[in-house]
C-alpha cells in the first residue's frame, strides 16, 4: 500500500491536495509535470524535446516520460511514493504495473469551470514546483515566493486555449484510467467537489481507513 496515484484533470488540485498528503502520511510527491519543468528549465535533452509538447499543453510522448520516471523512483528505494500527473494514457500505466505495484487510487473530479477559473489565478515558483493562486493561496508579498523570495511565474500551458485541449485529453485519455484500476487488484477512491480543503477532509479519513 506504499504507492499510490493522485488523478484527476488539469487544475483539479493533484499538486495541492498531494502536499496535504505527505504532510499528514509521509509520501513523497512525484509529480511529472514538476519533474519535466525541471528539464525544460535546465534545457536538458530531454527538457528540450519536451518542451514542444509543454507548451502548447500536449501530452509529452510515453517513452519519454516512462524512462524519466523509472529514472526518478529507482532512486527512491521502497520509500512510500504518490505518483501525481502519472500515468496519463493506457499504456503508461502497463508500463507502469511492470515497475511498481499500486495500492490505491485517489480520483480527483472537479467541475470544469471551476478549473478553467483557478487556472487563471494561478502562478508558480518553478524550481521548487510550489503553487499559488490570486484569491486561493496568495503568496506573502505579490509576485514573490514565500520561502525563497524569488520570482513567481505562470504557466505557458496555462493560456485558455490550451486549458482546453489538456482537459479533452484528460477526458479522453486520461480518465479512462479510473476503470482500469477498478479492474485491477487497487484500491479506487473518486472525490468530488469545489474546495480541495473540504476534498483534503474526506481524502485524508480514507487513508487513515486504509494505510492502517
Ligand atoms: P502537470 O504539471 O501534471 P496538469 O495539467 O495535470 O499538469 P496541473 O495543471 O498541475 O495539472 P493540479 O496539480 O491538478 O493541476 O492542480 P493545482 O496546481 O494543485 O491547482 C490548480 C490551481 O488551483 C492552483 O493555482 C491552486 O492554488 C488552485 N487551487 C487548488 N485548490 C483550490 C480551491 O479549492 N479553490 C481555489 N479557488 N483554487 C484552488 O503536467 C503539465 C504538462 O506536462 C506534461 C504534459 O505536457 C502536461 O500538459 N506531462 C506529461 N505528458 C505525458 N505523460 C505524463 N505522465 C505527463 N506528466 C506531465
Ligand atoms: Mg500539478
Amino acid at each position: 500500500m506504499n504507492r499510490m496515484i493522485i488523478l484527476g484533470a488539469p487544475g483539479g488540485g493533484k499538486g495541492t491536495i498531494s502536499s496535504k498528503i505527505v504532510k499528514a502520511f509521509g509520501f513523497k510527491h512525484v509529480s511529472t509535470g514538476d519533474i519535466l519543468r525541471g528539464h525544460v528549465k535546465s534545457s536538458s535533452a530531454l527538457g528540450v524535446e519536451a518542451k514542444k509538447y509543454m507548451t502548447e499543453g500536449k501530452l509529452v510522448p510515453d517513452k519519454l516520460v516512462v524512462d524519466m520516471l523509472k529514472k526518478e523512483v529507482g532512486d527512491l528505494g521502497n520509500s512510500s511514493i504518490l505518483l501525481d500527473g502519472f500515468p496519463r494514457t493506457l499504456p503508461q500505466a502497463e508500463m507502469l504495473s511492470e515497475v511498481m505495484a499500486i495500492g490505491a487510487v485517489i480520483s480527483l473530479k472537479i467541475p470544469h469551470e471551476e478549473i478553467m477559473r483557478r487556472i487563471s489565478q494561478r502562478w508558480i515558483h518553478a524550481p521548487s514546483g510550489r503553487v499559488y493562486n490570486l484569491e486561493y493561496k496568495p503568496p506573502k508579498k505579490e509576485g514573490l515566493d514565500d520561502e525563497t523570495g524569488e520570482e513567481l511565474t505562470q504557466r505557458d500551458d496555462d493560456k485558455p486555449g490550451f486549458v482546453k485541449r489538456r482537459l479533452e485529453d484528460y477526458e479522453n485519455m486520461t480518465r479512462p484510467l479510473v476503470e482500469y484500476y477498478q479492474g485491477k487488484d487497487t484500491l479506487v477512491k473518486e472525490f468530488s467537489g469545489t474546495e480541495s480543503d473540504v476534498i483534503f477532509v474526506d481524502v485524508e479519513k480514507w487513508l487513515s481507513s486504509i494505510l492502517k
